[in-house]
């Protein structure tokens, strides 16, 4: 069979969030790079894979699927097995709490915390813009508010959806791994419980592995 091509480049924290998916299933894929400089997103090749313009897209034979979370959970459904089942699709209520910290990373967790990456580390160092320091110290105050939450129920469970491992938990690797690159990272101190989980993340191959390849923009 041949392998899935996921288009857009590995650093790219939307794209890192199937990749790493693709680790945990043990799928084959292929990383095919998208030029941004030469505008290749806004190609009408590309414009055919995700008609916003935008990466990551996936290819699956004559399947074209885009939005990071959507393609994570295809792949997760597509190699699921008794031992791997990231979405916890054979429990109505673990699935349940896996879409519930999906969602909140989606449209509370991501919203505090990737304006500072993109202020700290994206405006400075790849668009030559100044960190705007005011943005940064909303977002932080925001951030603090999700961090409170998160505490509280990772000082009950060990992952986000329950004392498992889930996509729920993977889904917040990428954007955490550039916040963990400014200098606010020593926010997640004070977070014990959080600190712990993000930890645990950390140590998992596929996060290693695709981690590697997710060099901070200072050292691009
Ligand atoms: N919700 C989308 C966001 C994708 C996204 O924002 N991709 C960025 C790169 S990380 C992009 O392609 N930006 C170029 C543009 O919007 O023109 C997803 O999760 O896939």
């Amino acid at each position: 069979m041949a392998p899935l091509k996921v288009f857009g480049p590995a650093f790219s924290a939307n794209v890192a969030r199937v990749l790493v998916c693709l680790e945990e299933v043990g799928a084959e894929y292929e990383v095919v790079n998208i030029d941004f400089k030469v505008l290749e997103h806004k190609s009408p090749e590309h414009l055919a894979r995700n008609p916003f313009g935008q990466i990551p897209a996936l290819q699956d034979g004559d399947l074209l699927l885009f939005e990071s979370r959507a393609i994570s959970k295809y792949v997760l459904r597509k190699y699921k097995t008794d031992e791997v089942d990231l979405l916890r699709g054979g429990n109505l209520v673990e699935a349940a709490m896996v879409d519930v910290w999906v969602e909140v990373d989606a449209h509370t967790y991501n919203p505090a915390l990737s304006p500072i990456v993109h202020q700290c580390l994206i405006n400075p160092l790849v668009r030559g813009i100044l960190t705007d320091e005011k943005d940064v110290a909303k977002s932080l105050e925001k951030l603090k508010k999700v961090l409170d939450v998160y505490e509280t129920r990772l000082s009950k469970h060990d992952y986000l959806a329950g004392d498992f491992v889930s996509f729920a938990d993977l889904n917040h690797f990428p954007y955490t791994f550039y916040f963990m690159a400014t200098p606010h990272a020593v926010l997640f101190n004070s977070y014990p419980h959080v600190k712990a989980w993000w930890e645990r993340i950390m140590v998992r191959q596929s996060v290693k592995k695709i981690s590697n390849g997710m060099v901070p923009p200072k050292a691009r």
